[in-house]
């Protein structure tokens, strides 16, 4: 055809290749900035567990899927989902839970659940089989996160207290233009219960220079080397950054721990703005 002849004509051809191309680049570049965000911070949705890993005789991995293979579970860094359940009884209960996964990990999100013998909710995931449906709601919390908002975080952690400090922790280690400092001390009753203890050394020994963990144990076992009792103000001054304007220490565990550490943290001279509470 003469039309296809003219260069006039290769050229405008040419242009309408480049066009189709460049706008193909910035859907794709478009979606895969702004994936389908799955949470309702208004009302709960329904996912579908797809994997059970019991990790210890009282722990166990729930994977999730969304709904589809790149949706995103939408969750900022250091925030909390609400899970609704049933307990023995039959009767509606709901509790906050964060997920160990990031928004980075997509199409799915995993939750690490403690169950205790007479919590409610605990029942409610003992029961959960493969197929069932979670009803999630979010996100919920007020910890707010930039890069380089801090120098350095200290993390007083006690038992299943440490899934907010885990995500918050990769958030920051797995952004390579994120120089903050990670000090964590992590109490627990023993060994068994230390939850998590494979991914948190892994990222101690990958990002030596930025993640520092102190295991502090009520009942350690025969030969151990970290901490022994209870979370006490000196473990503090030795294993978390000294008060200053640019650090915060973050607390988690049960209401006892938490309430023990702000005590610790007050002595010690941390002014309440260099102190949060998950
Ligand atoms: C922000 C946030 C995030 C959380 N993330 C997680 C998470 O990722 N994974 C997880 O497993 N939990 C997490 N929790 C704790 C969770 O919300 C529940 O409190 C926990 O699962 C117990 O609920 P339950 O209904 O089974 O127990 P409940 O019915 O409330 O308690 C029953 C009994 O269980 C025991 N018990 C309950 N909680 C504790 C505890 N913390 N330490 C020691 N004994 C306890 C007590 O003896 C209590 O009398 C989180 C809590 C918060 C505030
Ligand atoms: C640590 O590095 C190893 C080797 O590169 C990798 O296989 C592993 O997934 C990393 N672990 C974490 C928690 O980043
Ligand atoms: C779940 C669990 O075992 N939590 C314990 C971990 O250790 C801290 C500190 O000793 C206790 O306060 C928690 O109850």
């Amino acid at each position: 055809m003469e039309f296809l002849e003219t260069s006039e004509g290769q050229l405008y051809i040419g242009v309408a290749v480049g066009l189709i191309a460049v706008s193909a680049a910035a859907y794709f570049l478009f979606s895969s900035k702004k994936p389908k965000v799955c949470l309702d911070p208004e009302k709960f949705k329904e996912f579908k567990l797809v994997k059970r890993t019991q990790l210890s005789h009282n722990v166990a991995k729930f994977k999730f899927a969304l709904p589809t293979a790149t949706s995103v579970l939408g969750l900022p860094i250091g925030q909390h989902i609400s899970c609704r359940g049933k307990d023995s009884l039959g009767e509606e209960v709901i509790k906050p839970y964060t997920p160990t996964t990031l928004d980075s990990d997509v199409g799915y999100f995993e939750l690490v659940i403690k169950m205790y013998p007479q919590g409610r909710m605990s029942h409610h995931f003992r029961e959960m089989c493969e197929g069932d449906y979670l009803a999630v709601k979010g996100p919920k919390g007020r910890f707010k996160y930039q890069p380089g908002q801090v120098r350095a975080f200290g993390m007083l952690a006690g038992g299943s207290g440490i899934t907010p400090m885990f995500q918050v922790t990769r958030a920051i280690l797995e952004n390579p233009n994120d120089k903050t400092k990670v000090h964590l001390i992590y109490a627990n009753v023993t060994y068994e219960d230390i939850l998590l203890k494979e991914q948190l050394d892994s990222l101690a020994t990958n990002y030596s220079d930025r993640f520092k963990i102190y295991y502090v144990l009520n009942q350690p076992p025969e030969v151990w080397n970290e901490g022994v009792g209870f979370v006490s103000k000196e473990m503090i001054q030795t294993h978390c950054p000294a008060p200053a304007a640019d650090i915060q220490i973050l607390r988690c565990g049960p209401p006892p721990m938490n309430k023990a550490m702000a005590a610790h943290l007050e002595a010690l001279g941390y002014a309440p703005e260099m102190q949060f509470q998950f």
